[in-house]
């Protein structure tokens, strides 16, 4: 059952009921405002950091649900409420619609002859949100309504906000001046940030205090000054801050209204700090207000807003005869990409925006999906990430936006977080051809004193796996690898209590296979770049390694038919035939795969038989099979998760592109696409009653086979799932892959597709590729055309001329 369609020319989502089967959110502002909207207005906003600089409040795990706050608009129609997002007053609207799209929200509601339209969105370079309100009357007769607005401030810092409620009751402070309410809580002593909410036309009133908004007794759902039509001019005094302002909008039969709110977040300059006691500086936000005073300035930066993304989507452009796909390449997965960048793990409807800070991992693997649109900030990224990095080449998993300092309450020993930074520069290096990256002086923990170049951070990551090897040489998993559950250095102080984990290598010994499988793959990309920067010493240093573990791979990783998981701290394998629960893992048969183990000798191909097999489901490839029934204290928070939940068998979406690159490069395009079908948004929309959250964007993980609520997707939006299944569609199975010396074009595709094309920009030049499959084949170019000419090989040479190339590619 579908809740909605896709406006592809919009590049929109248009959910056509306030019911959807879960709040489908939308995310606005890409630079240092951010706003998370729901379907129904709800959500909050932040500056640079959902924990520090929390604009407006939010009530997670909240009853009902969605209820925890919003930017919302009610309308008095004569004693009729309601609100155009239907929530929270939940008044039966006789229209509805939401359009998602990038970067911007528009939500429109009808009652009783008037319409309201509200668009939200965040525009370029702008510290604010604009809501440019419009409000129709369809009815034949005059209408004089009240329309109230309402946000509720949280008061900085998120978390304090939702505990320290003995200090912070006493401490809320605004101003109102004309028709902007300010937020100016804490200013006294900091000085150096404040909010207001304002709108371009005179008011009839306001209220700045939630109770006298509400009543004590009230919600969202019913407060009393919208329900009497009168608003209370209240002035916060402490406890609940909020900002609403009431108008009287009066129309003539088919007259139209537009009003513009502005709700907006100005920090100060060092100097500005000093400057006064308690009296906030006016300049900037007044500045901010008059920009955008009229609904022409608005609908300019809206369309501005359309320009930009316009640009950065339009990088890669697919015309394919199936519309899911294209959707998905051209719209809604690199839409995604963009905002795992921007939000990294913290601030969703799932994530909660006070717990995790950049993940090491996650960022760099982030950055392959969205280095192609915004190559600058990626450079910008790996550099801030390799500055955390440790002097023995291990990293910080996490580190904090705000400081960009490691985290040391989770510390480091994650072994393969330091191979992802390789991964992370090779990609940016193909995509933009800058080598002189690998020059930029980057210190280890944040030290400036401890500096050499990246260059050599790369090297340190790869040595970091060389230098903790276990016994049978492969690596260490240390605290735990890419799967943060798999915890096999855990012992138990007490039987039968919750597990820990060593932080430290301790003598302990657990290996693991899909680090292995990492270090091939991975060690590949870096011995090429090694050649490419004609440092060979070091190429052929690391060539030994790689084809050292290769051996080890297949000697004592190898299961018979499928890639072995791990040793456990005790030696026991694990997934292997040989175990009851748990005897095929996902990771380690991509990632060997990746790694060209076996590829040579058939053992991918079983293993990749064997996948399907055990862990093929219609709704996407589970993590494991069989699911853990009981909890094994060796393996460690895997085995805590119900079965077929999370990493305990669930259908971990960012591992099963892994997959479909390993089949990909074996040149099974058939399966490859089949997997990508199984899980990508485009394709489940039609089943969202079962799975639940947007289809429009991926989830970390849908219910496995085992799990009662097999289909059903939990955690959408802040995923590596979003950038590794644009690497396999756009790269492993499209075929269009950046090399150093052009693009490479090596598709892998269902047999039965006859071609399709692609633009894509790259280096400064566009090339405009046909692919042709006259012969119904998987893989491997017959013939390349570039601008009339044939050219040998499947690289398109670098022209390097800004101009747009015509590529004519045969498969056969
Ligand atoms: C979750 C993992 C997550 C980790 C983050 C675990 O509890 O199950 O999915 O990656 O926490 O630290
Ligand atoms: O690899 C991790 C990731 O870093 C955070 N989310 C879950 C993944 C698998 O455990």
């Amino acid at each position: 059952m579908q809740y909605g369609y896709f406006d592809d020319s919009r590049k929109e989502y248009v959910i056509t009921t306030p019911t959807t089967p879960y709040p489908w959110i939308n995310y606005l502002g890409s630079q240092e405002y951010f706003s998370l909207i729901s379907n129904t207005a709800g959500g909050y906003c932040f500056y640079k950091d959902a924990k520090l600089r929390r604009i407006t409040r939010y009530r997670y795990n909240n009853v009902p649900l969605d209820l925890g706050g919003g930017h919302y608009y009610y309308i008095n129609d004569n004693g009729d409420v309601w609100c155009p997002g239907w929530a929270p007053v939940k008044a039966e609207l006789d229209r509805y619609e939401c359009r998602h799209g990038m970067g911007y929200t528009k939500i429109t509601g009808a009652r009783g002859g008037l319409e309201t339209e509200v668009t939200y969105f965040v525009p370029l370079n702008t510290n604010a949100e604009i809501h440019k309100v419009v409000v129709k009357n369809t009815s034949g007769q005059k209408k004089q309504v009240k329309l109230f607005s309402f946000v509720e401030w949280c008061l900085w810092n998120a978390w304090d906000d939702m505990t320290n409620f003995q200090r912070n009751y006493n401490t809320g402070e605004v101003e109102i001046k004309g028709s902007v309410i300010y937020h100016k809580t804490e200013y006294k002593e900091r000085r150096d940030h404040y909010a207001f909410f304002s709108v371009n036309a005179p008011i009839a009133g306001f209220d700045s205090d939630r109770e006298s908004f509400m009543g004590t007794y009230n919600g969202f759902h019913n407060p009393q000054v919208v329900f009497e039509g009168k608003p209370s001019n209240s002035v916060a005094d402490g406890w609940h801050p909020i900002a609403s302002h009431c108008l009287e909008v009066q129309l003539e039969p088919g007259e139209t209204k537009e009003y513009v709110f502005v709700l907006g977040y100005v920090e100060n300059a060092f100097e500005e700090k000093f400057e006064s006691k308690n009296v906030i500086n006016k300049k900037k936000a007044e500045a901010m207000i008059e920009k955008f005073s009229t609904t022409a300035a608005v609908d300019k930066a809206l369309a501005e807003l359309a320009e930009h993304w316009d640009n950065l989507l339009g990088k890669i452009k697919l015309e394919h005869e199936d519309d899911k796909l294209n959707r998905m390449v051209n719209i809604w997965n690199q839409y995604q990409c963009m905002v795992t960048f921007n939000l990294s793990r913290s601030a969703s409807y799932f994530e909660s925006g006070i717990g995790r800070g950049m993940g090491f991992r996650d960022s760099n693997q982030d950055l392959l999906g969205f280095v192609h649109q915004i190559p600058d900030r990626a450079r910008e990224r790996i550099i801030d990430l390799a500055s955390t990095q440790l002097e023995d080449g291990g990293a910080y998993h996490q580190y904090q936006p705000l400081t960009k300092k490691g985290n040391d309450e989770i510390g480091g020993n994650f072994n393969d977080d330091p191979l992802w930074l390789v991964l992370a520069v090779v990609a940016y290096i193909k995509e933009t051809g800058d080598f002189s990256i690998l020059d930029v002086m980057t210190p280890f923990d944040n030290d400036e004193s401890k500096s050499t170049p990246l260059s050599d951070h790369l090297k340190r990551s790869m040595d970091h796996v060389i230098n903790n090897l276990g016994p049978h040489g492969l690596p260490l998993i240390g605290r735990a690898d890419w799967n943060d559950c798999l915890n096999l250095n855990c012992f138990s102080t007490t039987p039968g209590e919750s597990f820990q984990t060593t932080t430290s290598k301790d003598g302990r010994v657990a290996e693991s296979v899909m680090i292995a499988g990492m270090f091939c793959y991975i060690g590949d990309e870096y011995v090429t770049l090694m050649e490419k920067v004609g440092n060979q010493k070091e190429a052929d240093r690391i060539r030994k390694e790689v084809i050292k573990m290769r051996e080890v791979v297949m000697k004592d990783g190898w299961d018979g038919s499928w890639f072995l998981r791990a040793y456990d701290d005790f030696g026991k394998k694990i997934g292997s035939n040989e175990n009851e629960e748990g005897k095929i893992f996902i990771e380690s048969q991509g990632l060997c795969i990746m790694g060209n183990c076996g590829t040579e000798d058939g053992s991918a191909i079983k293993a990749l038989d064997a996948v399907e097999e055990r862990l093929g489901t219609k709704y996407g490839l589970v993590l494991q099979n069989p699911a853990f029934t009981k909890y094994y204290v060796e393996y460690g928070e895997i085995s805590t998760y119900p079965a077929g939940y999370k990493e305990n068998a669930g259908i971990f979406c960012h591992n099963n592109a892994w997959i479909m690159c390993a089949e990909a490069q074996m040149g099974r395009g058939d399966k490859a696409f089949d997997y990508y079908t199984r899980i990508a948004p485009a394709y489940t929309e039609e089943y969202s009653e079962i799975h639940r959250t947007e289809p429009y964007c991926y989830s970390q993980m849908v219910a496995g086979k085992d799990a009662k609520r097999h289909g059903e997707a939990k955690n959408s939006w802040l995923t590596g799932t979003a950038s590794w299944n644009f690497v396999a569609i756009s790269q492993y199975i499209l075929g269009i892959i950046p090399e150093y010396d052009g693009l490479k074009i090596d598709p892998s595709i269902p047999k039965k597709w006859d071609g399709y094309k692609v633009t894509r920009e790259f280096r400064g030049d566009v090339y405009d590729i046909t692919i042709k499959n006259p012969n119904h084949v998987s893989k491997g170019v017959a013939k390349m055309i570039v601008d009339g000419k044939e050219v040998q090989g499947n690289i398109i040479p670098l022209a390097g001329d800004k101009k747009t190339h015509k590529v004519e590619v045969v498969l056969g």
